[in-house]
């Protein structure tokens, strides 16, 4: 029970609008399956960190070299993040906790590594990249001159292809990683293309973060110069982005995170990044991963059994890309059907879509937040169940009480 559902909660009390606002959050999250890939319920225990005290305090500097006075905790915790972050990525020669984001974590990147104007490389949006990643409407490919490289007829990263491109643009970075990119990544064979330019390797594992903390899928860590990602997704902890560096970049790294793109960190997400870190040095987490992982490869075998098709035929992590092409639905439409029945997922492009970016022909599903209400091989199919019946055009309202028994027989965390 929190303060919010008792009489003595004093946001009810104060602000019962808001309050109100929130209550209703925690019921839709409570009742809805949560399929989107980037998203996942982190620990009632990061929940409390990032709603502390700490939120008060401005903090800009580093640990023990501050622009504030009285910040003896702000460099404790953030330094246990820090070396909590460096134990769970081992090989990792220095962590920045403090971006907000994870594309606030590539500009730092890019700007430390490419400088302003710098040349960079990185996979499109519409191949699986993201917008981060060089993508013309974002700061990235704004500030930066970017080009992208894209993916090959089955789905999967062209090899060729990004050599092509980088030995044509020369980038100071090339960029490897992606948002609905569903396989591994060759991490060795992307820094000896970035080596015969001279460039740095930059890794974005903001989706499979958890993942390879956890050691189930290869890490980039002692390959890549720097690896970004998110705080939120598979690593299940609170919103937020980090950056792990080789000693001789990172105070590059820091300076362009502090002052180069940010001013004071959020001491609250820090906080909760630190009892998140420490969640995924148990060895629950790594159980908890491996079922992320196998639990999508089971959903993808389950709806290509009833008939969909999968991008790339597969998966190696936790997302699975559905290409609608073959069906007479839009990823826009599934969407929105799905929300009728009760999951929560999201339209996106698949390679060589024909539709625009809000419409699209693909969907894209993730299996971290169901596997932490503790979903098993049975409950997957029950979904794939529920999203062949979407896609073939049965009524939502159909599955609505199926997907309910399911949310109130595996509450949120
Ligand atoms: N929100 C991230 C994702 O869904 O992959 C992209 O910014």
């Amino acid at each position: 029970m929190t303060h919010a559902d008792t009489n003595q909660s004093p946001l009810r009390t104060q602000d019962p609008e808001v309050a109100a606002w929130l209550q209703r959050e925690d019921r839709r999250q409570g009742n809805t399956l949560t399929l989107i890939a980037s998203e996942n319920h982190c620990s009632s225990a990061v929940r409390e960190a990032t709603s502390t005290r700490i939120t008060d305090k401005y903090a800009e500097g580093y640990p023990n070299r501050r622009y504030y006075g009285g910040c003896e905790v702000a460099d404790g915790i953030e330094e246990l993040a820090r070396q909590r972050a460096m134990q769970l990525f081992a090989g990792a020669e220095d962590a920045n906790v403090q971006p907000h984001s994870g594309t606030t974590a590539n500009l730092a990147a890019l700007l430390a590594l490419a400088g302003p104007g710098g040349r960079i490389v990185g996979m499109a949006l519409k191949a699986g990249g993201h917008l981060s990643h060089g993508h013309d409407k974002s700061h990235t490919g704004m500030v930066f001159q970017a080009r992208q490289y894209g993916v090959d007829a089955t789905g999967r990263i062209d090899l060729d292809e990004v050599r092509r491109v980088v030995n044509e643009h020369q980038p100071k970075v090339l960029i490897a990683g992606g948002s609905s990119y569903a396989r591994n990544i060759d991490y060795k064979a992307f820094a000896a293309i970035a080596k015969e330019v001279g460039a740095f390797l930059l890794a974005d594992i903001a989706h499979p973060a958890g993942l390879m903390a956890a050691g189930v899928v290869p890490s980039p860590i002692g390959i890549a110069d720097v690896v970004t990602m998110t705080t939120h997704k598979t690593l299940r902890g609170p919103r937020g982005g980090m950056i792990l560096a080789r000693k001789d970049v990172a105070k590059l790294i820091n300076s362009a995170v502090f002052p180069g793109s940010q001013g004071g960190p959020l001491m609250q997400q820090i906080a909760g990044k630190a009892v998140a870190f420490g969640e995924a040095l148990r060895p629950e987490f790594r159980t908890y991963q491996q079922k992320v992982k196998d639990h999508a490869a089971w959903l993808a075998e389950c709806l290509m059994a009833q008939g969909l098709d999968i991008v790339t035929g597969g998966t190696d992590n936790h997302i699975v890309l559905v290409d609608l092409r073959r069906t007479d639905v839009t990823g826009a439409a599934v969407e929105e059907r799905a929300l009728a029945a009760g999951l929560s997922v999201n339209k996106n492009a698949i390679p060589g879509d024909p539709r625009p970016p809000m419409v699209t022909s693909g969907l894209r599903l993730g299996t971290a937040a169901v596997t932490t209400r503790g979903f098993g091989r049975d409950q997957i199919k029950s979904i794939a169940d529920v999203i062949t019946g979407l896609v073939r055009g049965a009524d939502p309202e159909r599955f609505r009480p199926t997907v309910q028994g399911l949310c109130e027989a595996f509450p949120l965390p």
